[in-house]
């Protein structure tokens, strides 16, 4: 193995990570997305718009201290989902796949409840649990969604992935997710 140059050398650092509120207090980058940032990907298109009228209320959070998009570097982030509902359906996040599909993701979950929604471009889907402590293992090839299914809770997740994965958001905006989360009759459903 060969160094590079120490003045080439990227230097070590840390962040702060506040667990239970779900943020990074000194974050160089602080991602917000709003109602309004969620066109299109809720099934009651009526219930988004009279959200978007009613104050644009926050969605989601993605908090991070970036990191080359290299290979080899690792990016990280919290992300921090807000309960509630469009209609009867919970809120979520837009979803993606990686840009280089081939690169997987794993988010630990430190406060809430929902659901990770996953797809693949070939026609599988699957979902598992989110609670604090559970850590979801999203492999290459599939895209991902994460629900909060939480009356009053934000959904919170340390997620981490390789550096040069990229994120492809076209793709689910055309395509979507098949299953969706809802609440009926008082009962969480996918469907
Ligand atoms: C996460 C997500 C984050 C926001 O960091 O980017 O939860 O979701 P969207 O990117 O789908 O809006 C991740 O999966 N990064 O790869
Ligand atoms: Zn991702």
């Amino acid at each position: 193995m060969t160094c590079p140059d120490p003045a080439d050398l990227m230097q070590p650092f840390s962040v702060d990570i506040d667990l239970q509120q779900g943020l990074m207090p000194n974050a160089a980058s602080h991602l917000t997305r709003h109602a309004s940032d969620m066109r299109g990907h809720y099934a009651d298109t009526d219930a988004l718009a009279r959200l978007i009228d009613s104050g644009d209320p926050l969605h989601y959070e993605v908090f991070e201290v970036p990191v080359p998009a290299q290979a080899g570097q690792w990016m990280y982030c919290i992300s921090t989902l807000q309960p509630g509902r469009v209609g009867d359906e919970f809120f979520m996040t837009k979803g993606h796949y990686h840009t280089l599909a081939e690169t997987a993701e794993i988010y630990l979950c430190l406060r809430g409840e929902g659901y990770m929604l996953m797809k693949t471009a070939g026609g599988q889907c699957a979902w598992q649990a989110m609670t604090r402590g559970k850590m979801v293992y999203v492999p290459p090839y599939w895209a991902h969604r994460s629900v909060n299914t939480h009356e009053g809770e934000p959904l919170v997740s340390f997620c981490v992935y390789p550096g040069d994965a990229g994120h492809n958001y076209g793709n689910i905006e055309r395509e979507g997710f098949p299953r969706r989360v809802f609440l009926r009759g008082g009962e969480i459903v996918i469907e």
